[in-house]
């Protein structure tokens, strides 16, 4: 990867961040993640997919509902949109390969500031894109996803693609053509729909049969425009049970899963997978890959991590190796990811306000990931972890437990069967000794 900066440097304080070892001193170099070194067959690298998130890391600025921006950037200053956006464009290519992070994702929203003017938006986000291809070009970096932001504007309040206003459906419809075409042009690998205000506030005065079936039909014809014109990569739903809506359509993976299915998505669509969110919905993050990997749709994964005390979606970087160990033991016995990656969907605190701070959060996210991915890997390749659980359904690999899987029992043969063999043994579920297999390897 070739570092890119524009005419200033908005990081000059850093160069490229270099991995050092578990051993190092230095707080601006990995400790774990050492891109090119093989895990169970592929480079790090390839495993992992890293991703950098526009809007948290270039465009968030630290605002809350008490309080007005902390985060203030250098590359804000421009009056000019399109100056402001390029030079945050210089902004994001340079911190994103000092990184050494292959992979970017933006909303359109993102990369350049839009009008309520369709034709002058579209003119905006070209004029970006042709920007972005060449910083591409020079860089190496590639386009993880691009999506719209169909949730900020005023107009998407009661939805974007449920909107009881066909009017306002049609808005949404000419940004995602847009941001489909921006994504197209940048050869990005997938493209992603996260329904932010996709569900309601309030029964009442909600069609949740109609506002379901116009989120489907949305989704066929922006899925339908996109491969007429050229593009080869997923689709992916990113569920979320709530905020800002009440009750969000996407609400977990399983949701997903049966909508995609009802509404004949499955070809086409996959999931990208939110930490925050499986925790919001009452899941663990494992659980939501695990959905998803048993359906053959583990698409992609939006890192960051909760807060326990609260139930916001506070996207704090990652740091919680158990977590992500276990995490990984899902994508790795899936085979990783179907076309994505990990994207960190994550935001230093509001009083996190060093330019620096922006690659400790970074440089903390990738090496917790990496160091699971060892950690997994010696797991399932040195531990009896696979072979433990393999026993326990060890009475379904032969004789009647494996009729019954093939389906040729009746209930009545199960009924008999009962009757013949007596009381079942009490079997262990060994809870602890499995959790003390993630602990040692860790
Ligand atoms: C918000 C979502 C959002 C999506 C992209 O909670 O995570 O950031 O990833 O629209
Ligand atoms: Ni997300
Ligand atoms: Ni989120």
């Amino acid at each position: 990867m070739n570092i890119v900066t524009g005419n200033k440097q908005f990081f000059k304080e850093v160069s490229a961040i270099k991995y050092e070892g578990p051993e190092t001193d230095n707080p601006l170099a990995f400790r774990w993640y050492n891109a090119e070194q093989v895990v169970a067959g592929k480079p790090m690298k390839d495993w992992l997919r890293f991703a950098c998130a526009y809007w948290h890391s270039f465009v968030g600025n630290g605002a809350d509902p008490f309080g007005e921006p902390t985060h203030l950037y250098a590359w804000n200053t421009h009056t000019d949109p399109i100056a402001r956006a390029k030079e945050k464009m210089d902004a994001a290519f340079e911190f994103i390969t000092k990184m050494n992070i292959p992979f970017y994702c933006f909303h359109d929203v993102d990369v350049v500031d839009f009008t309520n003017d369709i034709a002058e938006n579209e003119k905006r986000l070209f004029t970006i894109v042709e920007y972005a291809q060449q910083k591409q070009k020079d860089s190496g970096v590639k386009l993880l996803w691009g999506t719209a932001n169909l949730f900020s504007h005023r107009k998407f309040m009661n939805g974007a693609a449920t909107n009881p206003d066909f009017l306002v459906l049609t808005h949404a419809a000419a940004q995602v053509k847009a941001a489909i075409d921006a994504t197209i042009a940048l050869n990005g690998a997938n493209y992603v729909f996260w329904g932010g205000r996709e569900g309601y506030m309030s029964l009442l005065n909600t069609n949740m049969k109609r506002e379901k079936e116009h989120l489907a039909r949305f989704l066929h014809t922006a899925k339908d425009y996109a491969r007429r014109n050229g593009f080869k990569g997923n689709f992916f739903v990113e569920p979320k049970p709530c905020e800002p809506t009440k009750h969000q359509y996407d609400y977990d993976s399983e949701t997903v899963i049966g909508f995609l299915r009802q509404y004949d998505l499955l070809n086409d669509f996959k999931l990208n997978i939110e930490v925050n969110h499986a925790t919001l919905a009452g899941h663990t993050f494992q659980h939501e890959l695990q959905v998803a990997a048993d359906a053959g749709v583990l698409g992609s994964m939006d890192a960051n991590r909760g807060d326990y005390q609260n139930g916001w979606d506070t996207d704090q970087f990652p740091n919680n190796i158990n977590e992500i160990t276990e995490a990984m033991l899902v994508i790795m016995e899936a085979g990783g990811f179907q076309g994505g990656g990990i994207n960190f969907d994550a935001k230093r605190r509001r009083n996190s306000t060093d330019n620096l701070d922006l690659f400790y959060a970074h440089i903390g996210g990738m090496d917790t990931f990496a160091r699971a991915l060892v950690v997994a890997d010696k797991i399932l390749n040195q531990s009896e972890y696979k072979k433990l659980r393999t026993q326990r359904y060890s009475s379904y690999d032969s004789g009647e437990g494996k009729l019954f899987e093939e389906g040729k029992l009746t209930l009545e043969d199960l009924r008999n069967y009962a009757a013949n063999h007596g009381e079942p043994n009490v079997v262990s579920g060994k809870q602890e000794y499995f959790e003390n297999i993630i602990n040692r390897y860790i």
